[in-house]
């Protein structure tokens, strides 16, 4: 990524730093501070979900000390749940957009963009959608007519949109359980892309997936999909890893190879859904070799994309362990994000503060 020399932040930047504790709490520097400016810094922002069989309120409406962390500490916010079909389109005559514009509203407030996830997808969609009997084009119509509301409702307010949300299993084919692809062909990828941009000309459009961090049948596939989207002139514009990683399969060291892959079809790329699990030793809490570790895949997933010139958003999946969707889902791991639940910063942050402030330099 091309960086701008900007000596004088540095020098006051610098001179801050020495005369600031680094825990300084409020007055600490955040994330977005030092990131580089052409590159956003973001996180989930928690909600709805598998928070709701929690026994906590909605975080992002009710946690004030979450909600100042992540406006002093982001400048993306990625909504968790809150613009994915089940939630935003509960019944099919009727939309549900309170707690999307709610955090589009804190974003634009606190100086943030906001990602957009998701439109095409084979989970969380409503049991209307699901269960529902449907012929081709009435399907066609209540995919086209979703986007055109959604995309539409956010016209100018979203920076990047997943429109297309894990399409490919492991084998590099389109998953069977994707309700649009199975029953309308994968034709209808085309079409998905090129309603999102006839709704919202300007906001930059995605492929999105967890996987594709190392080389192989999954990424070729994307690959190919990219090449052929763009060459029908498709508004396709990024491809983005959601890098949800575990320690038990090692860091993604060939990340960087695999995003450049798509920057040189010249798409921009990002990371979207970061977190770093781990196998938790009794007792719970990690080891202080483990958070050095869990640091190091961080660092090495930061670096994939500050090496590639066209990497413009790196996110990651929460910034708290107090909401991560990991020991939910992953029973044995947890501890994948940033922060304790109190919010104090793990290794895994400092080492994200300190690489964004020197690729600023
Ligand atoms: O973090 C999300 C969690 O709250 C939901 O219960 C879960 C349901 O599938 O989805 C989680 O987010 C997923 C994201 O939307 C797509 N990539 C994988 C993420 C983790 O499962």
């Amino acid at each position: 990524m091309k960086r701008t020399v900007l000596a004088v932040v540095t020098v006051l930047a610098t001179s801050a730093a020495l005369i600031q504790p680094v825990q300084a709490g409020g007055h600490a520097k955040s994330l977005r501070s030092v990131a580089p400016r052409d590159l956003r810094i973001g996180t989930a922002v928690a909600g709805g979900g598998h928070h709701l069989d929690q026994p906590y309120p909605d975080p992002f409406t009710y946690d004030k000390p979450y909600r100042r962390v992540l406006a002093k500490e982001f400048n993306s916010a990625s909504p968790e749940n809150q613009m994915k079909w089940e939630f935003i389109h509960p019944e099919r005559n009727k939309y549900n957009f309170g707690p999307a514009d709610a955090i589009v509203k804190f974003a634009r407030q606190n100086g943030q963009v906001v990602r957009g996830h998701t439109l095409l997808w084979h989970s969380q969609n409503p049991a209307w959608l699901n269960e529902g009997t449907f012929t081709k084009a009435e399907l066609r119509q209540i995919l086209k007519s979703h986007i055109f509301t959604v995309v539409g409702r956010y016209k100018g307010k979203i920076q990047q949109w997943d429109v297309a949300n894990e399409i490919f299993n492991e084998n590099g084919e389109y998953r069977s359980e994707n309700i649009w692809i199975r029953e309308l062909g994968p034709g209808i990828i085309a079409d998905a892309f090129r309603w999102a941009h006839q709704a919202d000309p300007k906001a930059q459009l995605f492929l999105n997936d967890y996987g594709v961090e190392w080389p192989g049948v999954k990424v070729d596939a994307y690959e190919a999909l990219a090449k052929q989207l763009l060459a029908d002139r498709v508004p396709l514009h990024g491809f983005a890893s959601q890098a949800h990683l575990s320690m038990r399969y090692g860091a993604p060291d060939q990340l960087a190879g695999v995003l450049q892959r798509f920057d040189d079809l010249g798409l921009k790329t990002a990371i979207t859904e970061l977190d770093v699990r781990m196998d938790l030793p009794e007792g719970g809490a990690p080891t202080a070799e483990q958070l050095a570790t869990q640091a190091s895949y961080y660092k090495t997933t930061l670096d994939a994309c500050l090496a590639v010139a066209g990497c413009n958003s790196f996110t990651i999946w929460g910034f708290t362990d107090k909401y991560s969707w990991v020991p939910v889902f992953f029973p044995a791991e947890g501890a994948a994000t940033v922060m304790w639940d109190d919010f104090t910063k793990k290794p895994a942050y400092y080492t994200l503060r300190d690489t964004l402030a020197a690729a600023r330099r």
